[in-house]
């Protein structure tokens, strides 16, 4: 009777209150058939533990937490009480057979005498383990007959905040900053804590916690006394802090006159403060820098090299764990040139210069995470340097908070390309692995999402790219598809018809976003500086890359950038099969097409349709998908939970708005240039280019 009543309460307790999405994936409802929650008690009696590891104790106090949520079932924790069977046994083990095949962070689950043994050489690895479980049980799976290893592709799984000491957040959409520097370090946020569970239960481990166009406060000793409070909270869950640098600050902190990375007084000078860091946070995680790159300053400001640079920090890291993680962000202001070639023409004469200790971070394309980029072309062709992976997971260029686009295709088309560095099956996922080269350290970042909003992420669909990046930096052969199967299991519904609906929509998300936005391989169309909306007449910007025409090239003949050998032959960076699969227009992927070509509006494509055609039907096909979206988001009404459910239809309210803003922006605009007639049936917009232009400008109101 009493167990009932408990199991009661706990359902009410978990269920009554709608759902604001601020227990993200770790929900830990009661499970409502009760022969399957009654299962899995069962062979869950009790959780053993065999050190006093702090991640340890996370990861029982996990457990404990998980299944009394999840089975509504109290799980005592004992010390090496692995004797007895139905237990979950959380054991370190330095050379036990479960482990043999294990690298540091990995872990294996096996049912043995018994019991459920999640098994690794470290804690970190046993917490991961223990996620895993849980998720194992949230997303319905048999724990009978397990036998599972898992080990992490990649060893830095890091989110890189932008967030500024004054409570913004770059490029963020979902409220301000979660840091509250006023407080720290005397009041620590109960949030840091449920942010920390998020990471770890899908295996990120490091968190830059400031933005790259970096603020020199985060290097003094106040800032690094509340940098040392986080790093505090962060430390069971195995999560490592970072620090984005301003190049400047031996000069604004230090009262040197330069900041010269080659000068004996700033080497001392970050010497010096490398120590003064450790003294706060011992297992300081390393330096991330945006050098010489939108006005940020650098080390070419002294005529010194990018290696110059990241290697005097990395000699201040000498004597420590952590590593200097280098941005390959770079351009200079040069309108004949092609940004394209940028950062690959920068950093190639520096490879093989760079200490071992430095990680160069080279954002997925060549551009600026624009929605669809072909792969950067520094993958592959920097042998001797380390290169890590920088995605966008805040949405910057990919509807922000408003647009549903689940990312993890667009992750895994990047990471699945092919570079041909050696031959076929050269990824860019085992270059950023290391093992295409051999390297020791191995870095997948990616750009928050995370904000003051109580859902963390703005659009609750967002969380799902929060959480595909981090399982995709685990193990990055998983599927998309596998990724929003789970996710929508833990957060949406359990019921499975609502799942495939949901599945569906996630994983046809990103082709719409792109039709009614970018499609056939157009870039960089938004409103200027916001970055919200179409803008492709911008013409006159602070540089000329910071235009729209700049990218699109469109005249009187057609539509494109031509990076063939006939004008900026940026295709040239690429390996020879790289560059026959998209030098030739007739072969090229209609997806990338417009980065490599300046294709006649005439031209007929292989869909049997003219260009000019072509991305008439995309633009207003993708219009069609969203209002299709909305259509199979109304029919799971009953199987959402309330404000989850209206929260995300008044966004595709929004969304299907702002898909005809865009198309109607696009066909006008390119209809200009194009002159040619819409196609039927397609109905032309009601609306003219003029006022359509209107829309933005209200954007630039001050
Ligand atoms: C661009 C953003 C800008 C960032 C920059 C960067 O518009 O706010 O500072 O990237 O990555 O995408 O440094």
């Amino acid at each position: 009777m009493l167990k009932k009543l408990v199991i009661l309460l706990t359902f009410i307790m978990f269920n009554a209150a709608a759902d604001d999405g601020s227990r993200l994936w770790l929900k830990y409802d009661l499970l409502k058939d009760a022969r399957q929650r009654d299962g899995y008690a069962s062979l869950i009696k009790y959780i053993s533990i065999n050190s006093d590891s702090p991640i340890i104790a996370t990861a029982a106090n996990e457990l404990q937490m998980g299944f009394e949520g999840l089975l509504g079932k109290k799980v005592s924790i004992s010390k090496n009480a692995s004797g007895k069977t139905g237990g979950v046994v959380l054991e370190i083990s330095a050379d036990g057979a479960n482990v043999q095949s294990l690298m540091d962070d990995g872990f294996a689950i096996t049912a043995q005498k018994g019991n459920i043994l999640i098994s690794a050489k470290t804690p970190s690895g046993v917490l991961y383990g223990a996620f895993e479980l849980l998720r194992n049980i949230q997303t319905g799976k048999s724990l009978s007959n397990l036998a599972f290893t898992s080990n992490p592709k990649v060893k830095i799984r890091m989110l890189n905040h932008w967030d500024n000491a004054n409570g913004t957040v770059e490029r963020g959409y979902a409220g301000s900053s979660m840091w509250k520097w006023t407080e720290l370090p005397f009041r620590i946020d109960p949030r840091y804590i449920q942010y920390a569970r998020a990471n770890a239960s899908i295996g990120i481990n490091a968190a830059s916690i400031n933005n790259v166009n970096a603020s020199s406060r985060f290097l003094t000793a106040e800032y690094l006394e509340k940098i040392g409070a986080v790093a505090d909270v962060l430390r069971p869950y195995g999560i490592r802090v970072f620090i984005s640098v301003n190049f400047r600050s031996p000069r604004t902190l230090g009262g040197l006159d330069t900041s010269d990375p080659l000068d004996s007084n700033v080497r001392k000078w970050w010497n010096d403060k490398t120590k003064e860091i450790h003294k706060y946070v011992p297992d300081f995680g390393g330096f991330l820098v945006k050098a010489n790159s939108e006005g940020e300053p650098g080390p070419q400001d002294y005529g010194r090299t990018h290696a110059d640079g990241a290697n005097m920090l990395s000699e201040a890291m000498r004597p420590y764990k952590g590593v200097v993680i280098w941005r390959a962000f770079v351009y200079k202001a040069d309108p004949n040139g092609d940004r394209f070639k940028e950062a690959y023409d920068q950093f190639k004469p520096l490879d093989g210069t760079f200490d071992p200790k430095v990680i160069v971070q080279v954002k997925n394309g060549p551009i600026d995470f624009m929605p669809r980029e072909p792969f950067h072309p520094m993958f592959g062709a920097f042998p001797k340097t380390t290169l890590g992976m920088e995605f966008q997971i805040t949405q910057e260029y990919l509807g922000q908070s408003t647009h549903l686009t689940y990312l993890a295709p667009m992750f895994k088309e990047c990471l699945d390309s092919d570079t041909y560095a050696k031959g076929k099956g050269s990824t860019v996922a085992k270059v950023i692995d290391g093992s295409l080269e051999s390297h020791q350290n191995s870095l997948m970042a990616g750009v928050a999402n995370t904000g003051s909003d109580a859902n963390w992420t703005g659009h609750p669909f967002n969380q799902a790219n929060w959480y595909a990046f981090g399982r995709l930096a685990w193990d990055y052969t998983l599927s998309s598809e596998q990724i929003a199967i789970e996710w929508i299991a833990m957060t949406m519904t359990k019921n499975k018809i609502a799942q495939d609906k949901i599945r569906t929509m996630m994983m046809q998300s990103l082709p719409i976003y792109v039709s009614y936005t970018y499609p056939l391989g157009t870039a960089h169309m938004m409103g200027e500086g916001h970055h919200y909306g179409p803008e492709p007449w911008l013409a006159k910007s602070g540089r000329p890359d910071w235009t729209s025409v700049y990218y699109h090239r469109a005249d009187s003949v057609g539509l494109g950038f031509d990076r063939t050998g006939k004008v900026s032959n940026a295709l040239s960076l690429y390996k020879p099969e790289v560059q026959r699969q998209w030098g030739n227009a007739d072969e090229c992927s209609l997806d990338y097409l417009l980065w490599f070509h300046h294709v006649p509006w005439t031209k007929k494509l292989s869909t049997g349709r003219t260009l000019w055609e072509e991305l008439c039907v995309r633009y207003y096909d993708g219009v069609e998908q969203v209002k299709k979206m909305q259509v199979a988001w109304e029919s799971m009404k009953s199987e959402i939970d309330k404000e989850t459910f209206e929260n995300v239809e008044g966004r595709l309210k929004i969304q299907k708005k702002e898909a005809l803003w865009w198309r109607d922006a696009c066909v006008l605009y390119f209809n200009t240039y194009s002159k040619m007639l819409i196609p039927s049936p397609l109905v032309p917009p009601t609306r003219t280019l003029d006022e359509v232009k209107k829309l933005v400008e209200i954007y630039h109101l001050r």
